[in-house]
């Protein structure tokens, strides 16, 4: 039994945390996790399912079925890989935290997850600024057995590792959209407006907000328009992006990126909370409480 990794802490800033950074794949080490890491899972699986009822994409749900994901112990990768083996091919590794860029887009585009291997403290039950395993595993996992959804990963890892060989603007563009859609995204459904991004899922309060307040922005999906939008890393989103399915999606990924980086590099980029004259408005903003700075 190789030995439990230690959980390499990440300087915690006002600003957030200063990541790691690390690009080891690490086993997970599930006979160490503590009784208390099983009951973090516990609380924050039972909350985050009571609060999604009617609030996730059904897909959400049906696939965390299909996975047997439970509050009854952290689930265990090498039970969730034998599901995604026989299904779309995808694999999770262990990580100790975020990755460089590169390495992040050369896993996704090889059908690779990385989830992070250590879950957040009780003290940091609420709120914990990087993505630890129940933000992974609870998030981003169940969509990876959607076909189409498994597509698109693939193909914007295949995305980032050529923006990466483009340039910085190009890795923005790029970063733009995995915020606004893999992690705080929407899909109208035919009952209604649904959550699929798994910031908004694995989060108590945006999981609400992002579909009932007052506040925010929605508007129809447009790769562009994305492309362009800044975002805020510690606050709810002031602009929510809907999908109309992940066909879509997988659709609006297909071209070659080269000439849309290329056309985009001169236009403004647009600030979180603004709305445009073309943008199809699901709802303006009221903008209450809203922060008018920080936004990248
Ligand atoms: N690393 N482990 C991990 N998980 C992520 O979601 C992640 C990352 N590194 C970079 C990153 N996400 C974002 O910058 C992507 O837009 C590339
Ligand atoms: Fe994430």
């Amino acid at each position: 039994m190789s030995q439990a990794p230690r959980r390499v802490e990440s300087l915690q800033t006002d600003k957030g945390y200063v990541p790691v950074y690390t690009t080891e794949i690490v086993e997970q080490p599930w006979a160490s996790y503590a009784p208390a890491d099983h009951q973090t899972w516990a609380t924050l699986f039972r909350r985050q399912r009571e609060i999604l009822k009617g609030r996730a994409c059904r897909e959400f749900i049906e696939n965390q079925e299909r996975f047997h994901m439970s509050p009854d112990a952290i689930p265990r990768f090498d039970d969730l890989n034998e599901v995604l083996a026989r299904t779309t091919g995808w694999q999770l590794v262990g990580v100790e935290g975020l990755l460089p860029e590169l390495t992040f887009f050369d896993h996704l585009a090889n059908r690779r997850f990385p989830v992070t291997w250590w879950i957040r403290r009780p003290e940091q039950i609420d709120y914990i600024a990087e993505p630890d395993l129940f933000h992974d595993l609870f998030g981003h996992v169940p969509l990876l057995l959607n076909p189409v959804f498994a597509d698109y990963m693939e193909a914007y890892g295949k995305g980032g590792v050529k923006a990466h060989g483009i340039g910085a603007e190009a890795l923005v563009n790029l970063t733009r959209l995995y915020w606004y859609t893999v992690e705080f995204g929407l899909i109208r459904q035919d009952d209604g407006l649904r959550i699929y991004g798994a910031g908004i899922v694995s989060s108590k309060g945006e999981s609400i907000h992002s579909l009932e307040s007052a506040a925010p922005n929605r508007i129809g999906f447009d790769l562009e328009r994305i492309m362009r939008t800044r975002y805020r890393i510690d606050t709810y989103q002031k602009t929510y992006h809907v999908i109309d399915s992940f066909e879509q999606l997988m659709e609006a990924t297909r071209p070659d990126f080269t000439p849309i980086y290329a056309h985009l590099a001169d236009q403004p980029s647009i600030p979180a909370g603004d709305l445009l004259p073309s943008d199809r408005v699901l709802q303006r903003g009221t903008g209450e409480g809203w922060l008018q700075d920080g936004d990248v």
